[in-house]
């Protein structure tokens, strides 16, 4: 075994260069032009990419590198400089010629700055033996390249099998003597990587055995993921893994003013790439994100939650000195409910007292009042609420354009309390103080009359006879059954009450259809619902205007189509109103050379959702009718229909943002059914969803709802049902009502938390309603927090009265949001599977001959491992399973 002698400066001086081709039989000196190419070639290299950290460039040293060759007269430095008179730090070796070369190249000690696997990067020529005359016996193609770990620099006079081989390095290109004519510089780079390394550095040593090298430059380095800023949270910079396949995982911390639910963190590949993000920061409330950082929200601007993504402006009649604020303040004389969101405006109560009576009768009371001195807008209607005194729970609503109303169908010789507020654009004021007024007796009406009626034996005779035909009547108990608006006036003589009753217990037995009474464009009915179906005007044109504001079609930029309705293309665009700020929009368009149905049917839409107003209910701006093409204007909703969303954006959500998107769907179906309006065709490819992730139930119409959806399929009774979002009564025998739009929220519940999943998958519709109808529930989605699918079944039972309302799920849902540990227990794979049994063990099993087949046909085909391992492997020991 050799050693190395002791440590010096050996290396050929730089007043004795050779050239890159070797001392034989090239030129003795390095041309020139040889020295401008490389420069060239490696100056350019010399930007290494930002995922690599170098340890060493010889490229870029400015003074002796401190390498050490052994033995003296082999490995040579050639002392160029380049045009800008730094060295060039190239080594050569060329004894082609002689027998036994064993010459070592050693560099200085290089230290690893904690990496545990380097890489090497050499940049070298190669002198072709065969064009080499008479070295083709002795001439080598190749060297070696070697490593020796040490902590510091002493390690260095060490023996040479000390080493540890790295590899032989061949080139791809070896050049001759008619390279150099032509003086083509045909440089080979080749990179080996080491490790893992335990020691604070090391030494390479390169050994030539007799070949004509030139190693031009050597690079040293690792690899690191640069630190980036993912999500709001940031990554430092980490060295990659000692194994080549190895991936670090690496926490992120949020950047200033940020916050998160899911701690943030990534995977750092061996190759320094960032993989894999996992969780995320939001800005949290008073901050949004601009570049990566969370900027404080200006005076004037809010952001209430974390969830939001940007900065509003206060809402209208409120305001925010402050940077960072998470609400608005509502100005002198305004007002926000408490319940409120704190993106509502605050409105100032303009409150009517002037309220004065009319003509009294004893079942109906007139009323009239004085606009409200300072209403904060143009007022759009008043809402008048009356019930009769001490049973609050029972009132009426009316909504009236005039300063009038008649209240009607009162009971005689009873007091009613009213109450009246305005409404303007910027929402209800406050009701007014109540008002009592009583009707009169109906002793008293009767005199009244009677004074007025020449008292002759006649009248006397037909009151006689009428009381008695009366009293056949009740007697026979048919006033109920009669009709109220076609025995009202019968009734009302013999007995005024039962008017009364009469129409409330009809009410009681079918409240779904006690909706739709209507008087004098009014609604009147018990309770809150005001929904007015545009049915029931002879001219739907007149039910738009009521309804949606007229537009000039000159107001609107169409940007671009962004999909196709039943009736003509959907744009987004721009909606421009005179003093009014530029709103982005959807514009539905009707398309050209529709029939009057058409058009009737396409309006519908703009008319049922001009009544509404709430946050999770797509606004409607208003409608082109007057000039060509008509066209429906609503408010545009940047991520488009919830199914398509979710399906695109698979697993990137936390359950808390789902429960958030499921709470708003929620909320705008509790108040579409406080208002009377059943949907009939609730499911995700209904809801919009906007750039906060706001959702908002869309799809409004009359019986066109069902026309124009693709999922709607005819039933055996001739309507077009959505088969796999209906409830089975509906179903069976039409019974749509909010209950059975409970259901549908059932299953959008269940279309949510699996990402756009179909449900029932595809099961065919004759499938999905037998098996519902057996009893099968769609199972728990992947993932699902055990309290949402319990919600789900509770949406699902078969009797209607028994599944939640609307409010009843809001209520759920934000105890869900404020308490999130709620949600953390998941329902497990087992239970998934059990339910699948419990809910659909009788479906048929015994037609399939293995359980995977079953399993195949009801789609459940990925439960079937789990079945195996629970020794569940014939249909007879799955006919045993209970629930237990
Ligand atoms: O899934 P999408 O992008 O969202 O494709 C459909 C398409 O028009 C046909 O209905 C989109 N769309 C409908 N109304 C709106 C709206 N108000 N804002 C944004 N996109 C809308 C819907």
């Amino acid at each position: 075994m050799r050693g190395w002698g002791p440590p010096g400066r050996s290396a050929a001086s730089p007043s004795a260069p050779a050239s890159p081709a070797g001392r034989y039989p090239a030129p003795r000196r390095a041309p020139l032009w040889t020295c401008l190419l490389l420069c060239a070639a490696l100056r350019t290299l010399l930007a290494s990419p930002s995922n690599e950290v170098n340890l060493l460039d010889s490229r870029t040293v400015m003074g002796d590198l401190g390498w050490i060759a052994f033995p003296k007269n082999g490995w040579e430095e050639i002392g160029e400089v380049d045009e800008n008179y730094a060295p060039i730090h190239t080594y050569q070796v060329c004894k082609v010629m002689e027998q036994n070369q064993n010459n070592w190249l050693l560099t200085s000690w290089i230290s690893n700055e904690g990496a545990s696997r380097i890489f090497i990067e050499l940049k070298f020529t190669l002198r072709d033996c065969n064009s080499l005359p008479g070295g083709l016996g002795t001439c080598k193609e190749t060297f070696n390249m070697y490593y020796f770990e040490s902590d510091d620099e002493h390690g260095r006079n060490i023996k040479e099998n000390q080493y540890i081989k790295i590899d032989t390095i061949a080139a791809d290109e070896s050049f001759t003597e008619l390279d150099l004519g032509d003086r083509v510089m045909k440089l080979n780079t080749e990179v080996r990587d080491v490790g893992p390394l335990s020691k604070a550095g090391f030494y390479l040593a390169f050994q030539d055995l007799g070949a004509c090298i030139a190693l031009v430059s050597v690079r040293v380095y690792y690899k690191r993921c640069p630190s980036v800023v993912r999500h709001l949270a940031v990554f430092p910079d980490t060295i990659t893994g000692a194994d080549s396949s190895q991936l670090l995982e690496v926490a992120g911390s949020c950047v200033n003013h940020s916050v998160t639910e899911e701690p943030p963190r990534m995977h750092c590949s061996a190759e320094g790439e960032w993989l894999v993000p996992i969780g995320k920061c939001m800005c949290k409330a008073g901050y949004e994100e601009k570049n990566g950082t969370c900027q404080v929200c200006r005076p004037g601007f809010f952001k209430a939650s974390p969830h939001s993504q940007s900065c509003s402006k206060c809402p209208p009649h409120s305001y925010t000195q402050e940077e960072a604020s998470t609400s608005c303040v509502c100005e002198k004389d305004y007002f926000r409910r408490e319940s409120d969101p704190p993106t509502m405006a605050c409105t100032t109560p303009s409150p009517i007292t002037n309220v004065k009576k009319g003509k009294i009768a004893k079942n109906s009371i007139s009323l009239s009042w004085q606009e409200p001195d300072r209403p904060n807008g143009i007022i759009l209607e008043y809402e008048i609420k009356y019930f009769e005194k001490d049973q609050e729970t029972s009132y009426t609503i009316i909504k009236s354009k005039e300063t009038t109303m008649t209240a009607e169908g009162l009971k005689p010789a009873s007091v009613y309390v009213f109450q009246i507020r305005a409404r303007t654009a910027a929402g209800y004021g406050v009701f007014s103080r109540r008002f009592e007024f009583e009707t009169i007796p109906v002793s008293v009406a009767a005199s009244s009359d009677q004074s007025q009626i020449p008292i002759i034996a006649v009248s006397v005779t037909v009151g006689v006879i009428l009381l008695a035909v009366v009293m056949g009547f009740l007697l026979s108990g048919s006033c109920c059954e009669c009709g109220c608006g076609r025995a009202s006036s019968l009734c009302a003589v013999a007995h005024p009450s039962l008017i009364w009753r009469c129409g409330y217990s009809k009410a009681k037995q079918d409240p779904e259809e006690e909706k739709m009474h209507f008087h004098n464009g009014h609604i009147k009915l018990p309770g809150v619902r005001t929904y007015i179906d545009p049915h029931t005007y002879e001219d739907p044109n007149q039910a738009v205007h009521e309804f949606a504001k007229e537009i000039e079609a000159s107001c609107i930029t169409i940007e671009r189509v962004i999909g196709a309705g039943e009736f003509g293309e959907v744009c987004s665009g721009r909606l421009k109103l005179p003093g009014k700020r530029e709103l982005p929009v959807a514009i539905k368009t009707l398309k050209v050379g529709y029939t009057e149905k058409q058009r009737r049917d396409f309006l519908g839409e703009a008319s049922i959702m001009g009544q509404f107003d709430h946050p999770n209910i797509i606004h409607l701006e208003g409608v082109v009718t007057k000039s060509k093409p008509v066209m429906i204007v609503t408010e545009y909703m940047e991520n488009g229909s919830l199914d398509t969303f979710l399906k695109k954006n698979d697993g990137q959500f936390t359950v808390i943002q789902l429960v958030g998107m499921l709470r708003g769907i929620a909320a705008g179906m509790k108040y579409l059914s406080d208002m009377g309006y059943v949907h009939r065709d609730l499911a995700a490819r209904n809801i919009l969803i906007n750039s906060n992730l706001v959702c908002k139930v869309s799809d409004f119409g009359l019986s066109r709802v069902l026309e124009d959806d693709p999922e709607a399929a005819y039933t055996t009774r001739g309507g077009k049902i959505p088969i796999r979002w209906t409830a089975p009564e509906a179903i069976a025998f039409r019974k749509f009502t909010s209950a059975s739009d409970v259901w549908s929220y059932g299953i959008v519940m269940w279309e949510v938390v699996s990402y756009g999943e179909r449900p029932y998958w595809e099961m065919t519709n004759q499938d999905v309603i037998k098996a519902v109808e057996e009893g099968y529930r769609l199972p728990s989605p992947m993932d699902c927090p055990a309290a949402l699918y319990q919600l789900m079944l509770d949406c699902w039972q078969k009797d209607r009265n028994s599944r939640p309302k609307f409010d009843e799920i809001v209520n759920m849902l934000d105890k869900l949001i404020r308490n999130p540990s709620s949600l953390k227990t998941l329902v497990n794979a087992s239970s998934r599977v059990s339910t699948l049994l419990a809910e659909h063990g009788s479906l048929g099993s015994g037609a399939y001959r293995s359980v995977g087949e079953w399993l195949e046909a009801i789609k459940m085909g990925r439960y079937t491992e789990i079945f195996m391992e629970n020794g569940y492997s014939s249909m007879d020991a799955v006919a045993q399973v209970t629930l237990e």
